[in-house]
């Protein structure tokens, strides 16, 4: 199991929190995702075949790219 936190700038509030919420729990490996509006940060947990990669390429698709 792996954990990152995740900086988020453009987060501006708990529905983008939300938004990421449902997206990054669709893909296969994530196992938990926590966010905060007032640090624009996610957190995440995941295991194989998720990678930080794959979390990486799928905030960017949804238009919030990580820092
Ligand atoms: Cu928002």
């Amino acid at each position: 199991m792996e954990e990152k936190t995740f900086s988020v700038p453009k987060i501006s509030c708990g529905h983008c929190v939300n938004a990421i919420k449902e997206e990054l729990n669709e893909m296969d490996g994530v196992t938990s995702v926590d966010g905060d509006p007032g640090t624009k940060t996610i957190k995440v947990q995941w295991e194989a075949p998720a990678t930080e990669e794959s979390i990486r390429a799928m905030l960017k698709e949804i238009n919030y790219p990580a820092a």
